[in-house]
């Protein structure tokens, strides 16, 4: 049986702005109050997809949550119609009003984590929806990608939906940026790699002084045994401490994974050897040998690292078995970032080509390429029972393109969140996309 892996990326939100909302994350923090512009970020999405697609990889996309987000102003007590609830978070408490704009949920890395039908012990594939407690303008998510997912995927017979994780701090869970796979090909069993900031139980765990690391170690065993992963092909490791405090506040800001490819930094994990060791000998059950590129300090800092968000790349496989990494305009700007990347396309490794996007209006959030996209690993059958709307083809992305340019705004400061017309012009692109997407989920996304 073939299969694939499909890239679902999220579709930018008419609200993108910066917010400062990311406490650990350098760019959000960095940015917070520069005006953003909906428009490119949304466009700059679809131009990462549709280089994707062109080259023949599958992708998907998944549309963004309704903001700002009424109900979760309403529940924290904000009354009237909506146009007064926005005017008065807006007068008396403006953090709650960009907290519940964020267009965060473009990020769809952090959307749930996803175990392909190979690994789990009831032959599905397994989706836990990320609780993100850490953030609370992230906390809102859940409820819509849990209705997102469920329309995407609606076979039972082939996809598991698990609901958020307790949304309690013991289990911080943070979906796929904390989590990979390494495996001897697409289609067979692989091992599910889980990477965890810290414990929330068991004090031998150092933690980061500075950051708040987001993903617990209880989490990420949680979803290994909703998933009904066999624990003999699951690694545990845990995050550097030292790198979290430097704003690497995901792991897929250290390091990605492929096929039988580990790309990451030598300081991205407590004791390195050991993580290495036990991914090279449980592959090797699955039939694969582990090819470790780590990229040295000498060669590129943990700042230039986070800065450039070179680890926050995308690597994947072409037909002939060479991969590609795609990676954002920043790698090229830092001089040592793109002397390392050059030398690594020339090396005779597994990576042979690199493809350099403009993705800054998200970047300045903290989002890279990897973080924008939800990674599915599908079996011809599964893709089959995935609802086809949400699936990119030439003709879908010219719709989007449009859709865009009819809704969006170029323009976006903190002020302009509580008009009421901004939260009509996204219900309303919002009502268009669902058509758009044949979901038939009913609008607003906002149902658990
Ligand atoms: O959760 N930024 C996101 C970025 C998420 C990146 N995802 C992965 N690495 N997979 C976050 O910190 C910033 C929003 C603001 O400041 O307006 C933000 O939420």
């Amino acid at each position: 049986m073939s299969a694939y892996e499909v890239n679902f990326d999220g579709l930018v939100g008419p609200t993108h702005n910066y917010g400062g909302l990311s406490l650990g994350n350098v760019a959000s923090q960095s940015n917070g109050q520069v005006a953003s512009n909906p428009r490119e970020a949304a466009k700059q999405g679809l131009a990462k997809m549709k280089a994707l697609m062109d080259r023949g990889f599958c992708q998907g996309v998944i549309p963004p949550q309704e903001r700002p987000d009424i109900r979760a102003l309403k529940g924290l007590g904000f009354s009237g119609s909506d146009a007064q609830v926005l005017d008065s978070a807006a007068r008396t408490s403006m953090p709650l009003l960009v907290a519940c704009s964020s267009a965060s949920s473009m990020w769809t890395a952090n959307a749930c984590t996803v175990s392909p039908s190979a690994d789990t012990r009831d032959g599905r594939v397994h989706f836990t929806v990320a609780n993100l407690n850490s953030k609370f303008h992230r906390s809102i998510e859940p409820p819509a990608t849990s209705a997102l997912l469920k329309a995407m995927f609606p076979d039972e017979r082939y996809f598991a939906h698990h609901g958020a994780l307790p949304a309690v701090p013991h289990f911080g869970d943070e979906g796929a940026a904390n989590h990979s796979r390494l495996h001897a090909g697409v289609g067979s069993r692989g091992i599910e790699f889980f990477v965890f900031g810290k414990s929330a139980f068991d004090t031998r765990y150092r933690q980061p002084a500075l950051y708040p690391a987001r993903q617990t170690l209880e989490a990420s065993r949680a979803v290994m045994r909703l998933h009904g992963l066999d624990p003999r092909y699951v690694v545990f490791a845990q995050q550097n401490p030292d790198v979290v405090d430097h704003g690497v506040f995901h792991n897929d800001v250290i390091a990605v994974a492929n096929g039988e490819v580990l790309f990451f930094h030598e300081d991205a994990y407590i004791a390195p050897e050991r993580v290495l060791d036990e991914l090279a000998e449980k592959l090797r059950h699955v039939g694969g040998t582990l090819r470790p590129i780590m990229v040295r300090r000498s060669d590129v800092c943990i700042d230039d690292a986070v800065q450039s968000y070179l680890f926050n790349s995308q690597l994947l496989t072409h037909a002939d078995g060479t991969m590609l990494l795609v990676v954002p305009e920043e790698c090229r700007q830092n001089t040592a970032v793109w002397r390392y990347l050059q030398k690594l396309a020339q090396s005779g490794g597994p990576i042979r080509e690199l493809l350099v996007l403009d993705l800054k209006q998200s970047m300045r959030n903290g989002g890279g390429p990897a973080c924008l996209r939800l990674r599915v690993e599908l079996t011809d059958v599964e893709r089959q029972a995935v609802n086809s709307g949400v699936l990119l083809t030439p003709t879908l992305h010219e719709r989007l393109l449009r859709w865009v340019d009819t809704h969006y705004r170029d323009r976006l400061v903190d002020t302009d969140l509580a008009d009421p017309s901004l939260l009509d012009e996204c219900r309303t692109a919002l009502d268009e996309l669902t058509g758009l997407l044949g979901l038939g989920c009913p609008y607003p996304f906002q149902q658990g």
